[in-house]
């Protein structure tokens, strides 16, 4: 029971409960409102276990895993979940069908690690007896991933969204436009995607998802508790934009589409009106693909538009957000225009202190932290790593694990912490097993950072806890790197 990642609140083995036994007989009993989580349980276990698993509403006695939606200790809110095993059964409870999920993710790494396999193979699948009381320490625990530099196929994308719900992860930030590529249709835009959608870094074909793709990754996210948070970087990072549409440059003429990695050289037109109505379009449609309460709009980068341009373009565009009922999202930069105290601020500096960030805490902003230094997943783990940059610093696992959220940033106390997430760039990154040679094994690091008490943080338990995950990670032909600083197995 010791050995889930993130670390519980709290483990209670139950030295002398027995354990419980997975038979052909369990029946997975799901109340109204956790039938999804019951199917998608269901789903998990049958491939391995080669058991039937029905899902059913009514009461059932032993041999049951029951999914309960109720009254639960308040300090669990609406994420956290109980989870309770013995010979008879299996309980998890919890406030909201998300919480359910994060136990069913605990469950899973209750179970052997074989039942991860798609295929029929041997158990006993037994459940160590014992009571798991558990709920996260930040609210916003997120992944991004780069599907701009180099495109990523609905599949892959969805690959990955398994990958990252395995560790109570509940946020996708999809950087969906850069200079290389725009990556989501947008019917008022159409050239946006046929066009600037058409390549990618290194020449490749590119892609892009249409509304409706992009409406599956959406609601297959949400399936799993996680929320998509869309990213249209501006007013840099938008040569993709400018190549497609002649009439969004300031002197009237479409740069070439670009298949490079250098940054900070492209710039929405900040004095043309039909910026503005592009902008408004692009966020209307964007807004109405989004369930989840943020849009990102970027803001980094911006070296060749002028501070006051910056501000002024920020000025007209923070309100469209709003207008649409969603909430701003951007990089630190943003806030230079001020935005809401509604607005979600990401940290992405390599220092521990920042005074734009200072002040947007003091007005009463929230902080998502992603430190390049700490949590940028394409950073190499070594110089010997084939894959990624290094500008922010080579990053092993003992790096990505060994911050303290809560007290990383000068003047940003933990209250003023949304949470954090770990960004995968993807310029050298082209399918997915360069993502999980990257992610594997340092995203269940920050995922644990963002979940798990700080009483609990101990790099001894975290380097044995990791170690046990790789038959699982083996098991889903998850190609990670194996690093000298994990004993594994
Ligand atoms: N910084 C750029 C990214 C990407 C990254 C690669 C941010 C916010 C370096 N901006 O990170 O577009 O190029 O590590």
């Amino acid at each position: 029971m010791n050995q889930v990642i993130p670390a519980p609140v709290s483990v209670a083995p139950d030295r002398n409960g027995g354990e419980f036994r997975l038979t052909s007989q369990t029946v997975i009993q799901a109340e109204r409102g956790a039938q999804r989580v019951g199917e998608y349980l269901a789903g998990l276990l049958r491939p391995a276990t080669g058991y039937r698993l029905p899902v059913t509403g009514d009461r059932r006695s032993d041999g049951t895993i029951s999914l309960a939606l109720g009254r639960v200790d308040a300090q669990l809110g609406d994420e956290g979940y109980e989870l309770e095993a013995d010979r008879r059964g299996v309980e998890i409870k919890a406030r909201t069908a998300a919480g359910l999920l994060n136990g069913v993710q605990s469950l899973r790494q209750l179970l052997p690690a074989q039942v991860e396999s798609r295929s029929l193979a041997r158990g006993p699948w037994t459940v160590p007896a014992g009571r798991i009381v558990d709920y996260p320490r930040f609210a916003h625990r997120g992944a991004m991933l780069d599907v701009a530099r180099h495109f990523f196929a609905p599949d892959e994308v969805k690959r990955y969204i398994d990958q990252i719900s395995l560790y109570k992860i509940n946020e996708l930030h999809l950087h969906l436009a850069d200079d290389q590529g725009w990556r989501i249709e947008i019917k008022s835009w159409p050239r946006l995607t046929t066009y600037g959608g058409s390549t990618e870094v290194g020449g490749g074909p590119g892609g892009y998802y249409t509304q409706e793709q992009y409406r599956d990754l959406v609601s297959y996210a949400a399936a799993r508790g996680i929320a998509v948070i869309p990213e249209i970087d501006m007013p840099g990072h938008t040569n993709a934009a400018l190549a497609s549409y002649a009439e969004l440059n300031c002197d009237g003429v479409a740069p070439p589409l670009y298949t490079g990695t250098d940054v900070g050289f492209s710039s929405l037109c900040i004095d043309k009106e039909i910026t503005y109505r592009f902008v408004g379009d692009v966020l209307r449609e964007l807004a109405a693909l989004t369930p989840g309460e943020y849009l990102h709009i970027g803001g980094d980068e911006a070296h060749v538009t002028t501070e006051p341009d910056y501000i002024k373009f920020f000025q007209r565009v923070l309100p469209m957000v709003e207008a649409l009922g969603k909430k701003v999202s951007g990089w630190h930069e943003l806030i230079k225009a001020t935005p809401a105290v509604s607005a979600l601020p990401q940290y992405w500096g390599t220092t521990n202190s920042n005074a734009l960030v200072t002040d947007a805490v003091a007005r009463g902003n929230k902080i998502l932290l992603s430190p390049a230094n700490k949590s940028y997943l394409d950073m190499k783990y070594d110089e010997n790593t084939p894959l990624g940059l290094s500008w922010a610093g080579f990053i092993e696992v003992d790096d990505a694990y060994g911050w303290d959220p809560g007290t990383y940033l000068q003047g940003v106390p933990e209250s003023s912490v949304a949470g954090v997430e770990a960004p995968l760039w993807s310029e050298t990154l082209e399918n997915s097993d360069h993502i999980e040679f990257m992610a594997f094994p340092r995203l269940p690091a920050i995922a644990e950072l963002g979940w798990s008490p700080w009483s609990t943080h101990d790099w001894a338990s975290f380097r044995s806890r990791l170690a046990a995950q790789a038959p699982r990670w083996t098991e889903l032909g998850i190609d990670f790197y194996r690093s000298p600083q994990i004993d594994w197995p």
